[in-house]
């Protein structure tokens, strides 16, 4: 079986508040067929793909939310994109917000495979912002009043792409925009052999919390470096796509990547709007770092990482003191 497919990273413009899905799975849609004809065998998407990102309006009550979140997929105004899917044999990444039959709220991802079945599911672990109206921020980001942390872990699963000339087989993780900044979460997926991460975002161009001094041009290369580490240092590729433009007023970077296992960009989107581009996986080519810097079984030494899994926030060092004479 080949080891080789084509990746496609469909990056979106902005989704101003007042358009509905039916208006974003359209352009989903135009995005799918173009990255079947790109030859494309898995096509990804942004984070909470089907709406604005509706975090940065305050709601006192939550059930004022409920209209972005998604109940059941492929819903009557979701069902194109699946319909598309098995039309062209092309798989898809999609993240939305959920809530569930008991009230639960995530923000989650999965991949469909092209026959329509959902082959994995990721609820967001690393939710940033916070949970009450902030007056200090110039534009609130209240996904942690909108979604409680994701309760699946860190899944892989070895599962067929689609696309032309039958099915590769890649073992797949997800990830949500703010988990890519979190080495815990890459290597997660790393000790389970991960060799395709898909993840989508929707990041401000601008540090939106008037706290201090950040360069613009910064905002975006720490996105790169911290997709370009994870998959340097877990052997594996990724495709990292975003929500961009200008979106009710409020600005979001693009620079959607995809990145090999050496940490190479391979490509990357030019614009802020829809685009999709891609770049050619070849899986075999995973084990080079697997086997030799990052050969886990060898090198790790899990008896002194403790404290990633024991403690939360940093603490101080003791104090350096001169031996007494
Ligand atoms: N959506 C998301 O996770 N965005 C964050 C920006 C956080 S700013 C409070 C990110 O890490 O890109």
């Amino acid at each position: 079986m080949s080891r080789r497919t084509i990746l496609a990273a469909c990056q979106m413009g902005p989704l101003q508040r007042a358009e509905g899905r039916p208006a974003a799975v359209a352009r989903m849609v135009a995005l799918l067929e173009k990255a079947a004809r790109m030859g494309a065998s898995v096509a990804v998407f942004p984070e909470l793909a089907l709406t604005t990102f509706f975090p940065r309006w305050f709601h006192e009550d939550l059930r004022e939310a409920d209209h972005w979140y998604e109940t059941a997929l492929p819903s009557n105004e979701t069902a194109p994109l699946w319909e598309a899917a098995r039309r062209l044999g092309i798989g898809f990444h999609l993240g939305f917000a959920e809530r569930t039959p008991e009230g639960r709220r995530f923000n989650t991802a999965i991949y469909v495979h092209p026959s329509g079945e959902t082959v994995l599911k990721y609820r967001k672990v690393h939710l940033p912002g916070h949970s009450e109206y902030d007056p200090i921020r110039k534009v609130q980001h209240l996904e942690k009043r909108y979604f409680e942390p994701g309760d699946l872990g860190f899944p892989v699963v070895r599962a067929p792409l689609g696309g032309p000339g039958g099915e590769t087989e890649a073992n797949i993780g997800l990830l949500i925009c703010n988990d890519r900044r979190w080495p815990e979460a890459w290597r997660v997926l790393g000790l389970q052999q991960v060799e395709l991460v898909m993840l989508g975002y929707n990041t401000p161009s601008l540090n939106m919390e008037n706290r201090g001094f950040e360069a613009h041009h910064l905002r975006v290369e720490h996105s790169v470096l911290s997709v370009r580490a994870g998959c340097y240092q877990n052997s594996c590729y990724a495709v990292a796509v975003a929500k961009a433009g200008t979106e009710d007023g409020h600005e979001l970077f693009g620079h959607s990547v995809i990145v090999n296992p050496q940490g190479e960009v391979m490509a990357q989107a030019t614009t802020w709007e829809d685009e999709v581009v891609v770049a050619e996986a070849d899986f075999t080519r995973c084990e080079l770092g697997r086997t030799t810097i990052f050969d886990f079984a060898r090198h790790r030494r899990p008896e002194h990482y403790a404290r990633i899994v024991e403690q939360v926030g940093s603490v101080a060092p003791p104090r350096w003191s001169p031996a007494e004479r």
